[in-house]
């Protein structure tokens, strides 16, 4: 099973994913933990590139967390999947949709089927969108990358692309209210996850 996790900027993601992990493996499930960008050899250097401080032309950008997937999917995930491990993924394709297209403007068609080509069609089973007002999760950042240092206005625009994106295929989506404590939007997903675990 294929779950990422989504949402703006300190929402909680890594918290969630790292309590997550501890309890499917308390619960005799093999797990996968990984992210987008930055995982591998290759994915931390792209990383590094996107995330510095710096002027980078949209598309430039684009390509780049494109690159990164295409990597991520082949060398990590698909392998992850084949052997029956549960990957959970901070941030996925989807990141992209709502980063490149509904905040720097690039074209939403164009970035499906970019989507499309880099995971070679793998999409995930579950997404999990963490909801959250955009002010308090950068107040919640104390290191602030170039991303991060975008307008509130780009921030605002990621949230309501998260959540219109959940609006056009609900069954893959669960949005979670992340300005809750971390123990409560755990008991959330947890619930979410174990009615699709055990059906
Ligand atoms: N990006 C993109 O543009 N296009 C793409 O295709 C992809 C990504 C894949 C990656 O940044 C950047 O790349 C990201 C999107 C863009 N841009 N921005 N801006 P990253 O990987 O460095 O970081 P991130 O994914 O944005 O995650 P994050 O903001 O660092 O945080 P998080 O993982 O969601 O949250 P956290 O680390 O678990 O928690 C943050 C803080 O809040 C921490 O102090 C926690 O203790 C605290 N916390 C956590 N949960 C709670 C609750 N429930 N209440 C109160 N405090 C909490």
């Amino acid at each position: 099973m294929f779950i990422s996790f989504e949402g703006p900027e300190g929402a909680g993601k890594s918290t969630l994913i790292s309590r997550l992990k501890s309890e499917l493996e308390a619960n005799n499930y093999p797990v996968l933990t990984t992210r987008e960008p930055g995982a591998g050899e290759l994915g931390r250097s792209i990383r590094k590139l996107l995330l510095e401080d710096g002027e980078m032309p949209a598309l430039s950008e684009l390509f780049l967390f494109l690159a990164d997937r295409a990597n991520h999917v082949e060398t990590i995930i698909r392998p992850a999947l084949a052997e029956g491990k549960i990957v959970l993924c901070d941030r996925h394709a989807d990141s992209t949709i709502v980063y490149q297209g509904y905040a720097r403007g690039l074209d939403l068609n164009f970035l499906r089927e970019a989507n499309l080509q880099a995971t070679q069609n793998l999409r995930p089973d579950l997404i999990i969108l963490l909801d959250l007002d955009p002010e308090v999760g950068l107040g919640r950042q104390t290191n602030k990358d170039r991303l991060d240092k975008e307008s509130l206005e780009f921030h605002q625009k990621v949230r309501n692309g998260f959540l219109s994106e959940s609006l056009r295929e609900p069954a893959r989506w669960q949005k979670i209210n992340a300005a809750q404590s971390p123990e409560e939007v755990f008991q959330d997903v947890w619930a979410a996850l174990k009615s699709r675990l055990i059906p």
